[in-house]
């Protein structure tokens, strides 16, 4: 059913989802709301954009009271290394003590509930990956309609590159997580991709829309779906479609403000008596939705694994480059999407990088002769070294 939008009412929704301030979005969203036409083409949309305004009043009674008591405290954390992880669970499940066992932050650790009442970061070293690991105040139930200090955790959550879903292996753990993940799925952040659909990842200003194709369009070609993006003036952003897409999936899509976090259970306070058992029903239920990480903050075990997880997750690998005039390569690596190509890199290095772009020399275990000369499309592994040849 498509919505059949008037101009002046994309443009506003443009508008709307540019501000930051929830104030002034807020209002733009009533403005926007007020230029609808109600029709049945529009009537799911209405539900959508009032849900978004609920969140967005509920988000500032939050701040009014948070003012009233001790000055408002700070939810946003600037993001440092490769990726920011966001570290979540109900209380007492140990995300201070793994904060504390993991990375070199200062924080308490305590049997108090609640005892961490604002993001604390610290950054987790993974062989020359530096990860930036924030503990969230913890959630509860109640969480996603504003209780405590919810829908702040929910936004460190929805900000992040990747989820650590803790929980602790001497209560019922399915119970815990099945709880979290109840929370975050009220404000759409899901863990998992349903089959068939659209997502929209907004970019910063000037890097262009870009659509990725792993499904097809069903009722439009491609060309349809730039213009239709085009009307709502979203310019900068990496469209994915998978499996059939119509494009009033697409539409729907503009709306919709689901995001999808890859994400690692970490299964605490395995030292305990029982604490097998229910790692056990904790597999059960995952199945193979996600990895599983097993440990005890306080003795020290499977601390180790936690990185390779996370690295793994995320989809990432490292890539070196070398100066044709050097003969040692950066130490340091760029960090890049698996799958990433040579192309990729050099738009990486510098913007013009890859115009004057001429060839490349890579040197790679896996190839027969390395350094092998390759163009532009030549697709990159972790531990790859590139040296960049300009025209
Ligand atoms: N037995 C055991 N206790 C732990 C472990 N990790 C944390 N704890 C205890 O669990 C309580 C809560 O820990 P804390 O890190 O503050 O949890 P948070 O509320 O999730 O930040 C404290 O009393 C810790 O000593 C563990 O691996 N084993
Ligand atoms: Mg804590």
């Amino acid at each position: 059913m498509p919505t059949n939008l008037p101009a002046e009412a994309k443009h506003k929704w443009a508008e709307a989802s540019a501000a930051k301030n929830p104030r002034e979005k807020l209002q733009l969203l009533q403005e926007f709301l007020s230029l609808v036409p109600k029709h049945k083409g529009t009537a799911k949309l209405c539900v959508q954009v009032k849900k978004q305004m609920a969140a967005l009043r509920r988000e500032i009674e939050e701040k009014k009271r948070k003012k009233a008591g001790k000055g408002g405290s700070k939810f946003f954390v600037e993001k440092e290394g490769a990726a920011q992880i966001a570290l979540i669970g109900l209380t007492n499940v140990g995300k201070s003590s793994l904060l504390a066992a993991i990375t070199n932050a200062k924080v308490e650790v305590s049997s108090n509930p609640y005892t961490t009442r604002e993001p604390i970061p610290g950054m987790l070293a993974h062989q020359d990956v530096q990860f930036q690991i924030v503990e969230a105040p913890a959630l509860m139930e109640g969480s996603a309609d504003g209780r405590a200090w919810g829908l702040q955790t929910l936004a460190l959550a929805r900000n992040a590159d990747c989820l650590i879903l803790m929980v602790d292996l001497s209560q019922d753990p399915v119970e815990q997580l099945s709880l979290v993940l109840g929370e975050m799925e009220k404000v759409r952040i899901l863990v998992s991709k349903p089959r068939a659909r659209v997502e929209i990842e907004r970019k910063f200003m000037g890097a262009g829309l870009r659509i990725i194709l792993i499904g097809r369009f069903v009722d439009c070609t491609i060309r349809d779906v730039e213009e239709l993006l085009r009307s709502y003036r979203v310019m900068d952003a990496v469209v994915k479609i998978y499996g059939d897409a119509t494009l009033d999936e697409v539409e729907e899509a503009v709306f919709e403000n689901t995001v999808y976090k890859p994400a690692v259970t970490v299964a605490n306070k395995i030292d305990l008596e029982g604490s097998e058992t229910n790692l056990k029903r904790l597999e059960a239920y995952v199945g193979n939705k996600l990895p599983i990480v097993a440990v005890s903050c306080e003795k020290g075990y499977g601390l180790e694994k936690l990185g390779e997880a996370l690295f793994k997750t995320l989809g990432i690998m490292r890539v070196y480059t070398k100066e044709p005039s050097e003969r040692e390569f950066s130490k340091k690596p760029f960090i890049l999407r698996k799958g990433a190509t040579v192309h990729d890199l050099a738009k990486n290095i510098h913007s013009d990088f890859s115009e004057n772009f001429s060839f490349a020399k890579v040197w790679a275990k896996r190839l027969v002769f390395s350094p092998q000369k390759v163009g532009s499309a030549f697709v990159l592994e972790d531990g790859d070294i590139v040296e960049v040849h300009m025209r």
